[in-house]
């Protein structure tokens, strides 16, 4: 049977199904969540359906394989805590399609994977990380989320159709088809990208330590206001970052808690995140050395204590030249003049798979250049183009 779009679509909407917000399109699907294992559980039932071999890993990486040695697609359906409905759900129900219609026919040889935790409640791209190496599994466990949980407690609720990890050599290549998550393609009016490089990123989780203390007695030159201090962290690192930076490097400071966090008292301890992305190694590193040497000074100059978590990050990954090379002659031969090649500034699973198999990305628009939020959306017309393009490159390769 050749690519069913009706039924790609049909997945798409039931997939969305599990953990619908309410608002919009949008989902709650964080890794390992009830909707999230129930997700991946819906998900392993559709790829025994299609008669691929169903396998669960043990940090809950989902595969759906096709023989000893196929052409591996696929992203994560694990979503941000307010998350889209097509970030990773989209390439893991191409992947579906793709390798389910091949089946059918009797075509080559093709596997569907659906990475864990791609958008780190745990840690940057968990699943993928550790199915490549980059972590080992007991590294893992020990990572915690936002309310000290720690991932090696929560992956227990997956273990019980657990078996090992896959070789790699299992799979020639990897594909992942993936929103474009940015404004570019949808100003540009494109309907395929293909992506050239995935950026790097680096994250640290900063504590800072003041002094707790009565909000009206405590006279301002005495105050170790921890708040104050992560405002004045963050005024600097803007500045000190803004010289360093092209158009095209990113910073955020995405997760804050203060504590009491109450009106009447000055906050004794705050702790944040801080994320940075380039495409260049060498800005990275110049960037956590300025986050270091801030870190430095406001302990100085605030009279607070200030620590640094563990730096962690992703290379940059350039996209596998052979791979790029089909998916641009199907985008040529499907919408013509209608595609191009980009570098994405959001991170994937294929910037760690690439380290392991040659890897590959395509893009399709987002609508307004929304996403991580519920409104994130792609016209349908778009995720069907994808969907072609992407088989016509599996099938050439
Ligand atoms: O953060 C990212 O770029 C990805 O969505 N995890
Ligand atoms: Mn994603
Ligand atoms: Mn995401």
């Amino acid at each position: 049977m050749a690519l069913n779009t009706d039924r790609f679509l049909e997945d798409l909407h039931c997939l969305r199904s599990f953990g619908a917000s309410g608002v919009g399109k949008g989902v709650i699907r964080p890794a390992f969540s009830a909707v999230d294992i129930a997700a991946r559980r819906w998900l392993a039932s559709r790829m025994a359906e299609a008669d691929l071999d169903v396998h669960f890993d043990p940090i809950g990486n989902l595969f759906g394989v096709n023989g000893p040695k196929s052409l591996l697609i696929g992203s994560h359906s694990d979503s941000q805590p307010e998350g889209g409905w097509l970030d990773g759900a989209l390439g893991v129900v191409a992947g579906l399609e793709i390798a389910r219609a091949a089946k059918e026919a009797g075509g080559p040889p093709i596997s569907v994977v659906n990475f864990q935790d791609e958008e780190g409640r745990f840690g940057i791209l968990t699943g993928s990380d550790v199915w490549t190496g980059k972590i080992s599994l007991a590294e893992a466990d020990t990572l915690t989320d936002n309310d000290g949980l720690a991932l090696g407690a929560v992956r227990a609720r997956m273990s019980g159709r657990a078996r090992d990890f896959l070789p790699h050599d299992m799979f020639h290549g990897f594909i992942e088809m993936h929103i474009e998550q940015g404004p570019g393609m949808d100003a540009a009016g494109t309907q395929i990208g293909v992506v050239s490089d995935i950026v790097g990123i680096r994250e640290v989780r900063i504590r800072i330590l003041g002094r707790q203390n009565h909000a009206g007695t405590t006279p301002m030159a005495l105050r170790q206001d921890a708040f104050q201090a992560l405002s004045e962290f963050n005024q600097r690192i803007n500045a000190r970052f803004a010289a360093l930076a092209t158009a095209a490097t990113v910073w955020t400071l995405g997760y804050a808690d203060i504590s009491p966090n109450a009106s009447s008292v000055v906050p004794g301890c705050a702790v944040f995140s801080l994320q940075w992305r380039d495409g260049d190694a060498t800005r990275l590193d110049k960037m956590e050395q300025t986050v270091c040497e801030v870190a430095g000074e406001i302990a100085r100059d605030l009279q607070v204590k200030v620590e640094l978590g563990d730096i962690g990050g992703i290379a940059p990954a350039a996209m596998d030249a052979r791979l790029k090379a089909a998916l641009r002659d199907s985008a040529e031969a499907l919408a013509p003049g209608k595609w191009l090649d980009l570098p994405s500034g959001a991170l994937h699973d294929a910037a760690n798979v690439a380290q392991v198999i040659p890897s590959a990305m395509l893009f399709v628009p987002s609508i307004g250049g929304i996403s991580h939020a519920f409104d994130e959306d792609t016209k349908e017309a778009d995720l069907v183009k994808g969907l072609e393009v992407l088989n016509r490159a599996a099938l050439s390769l």
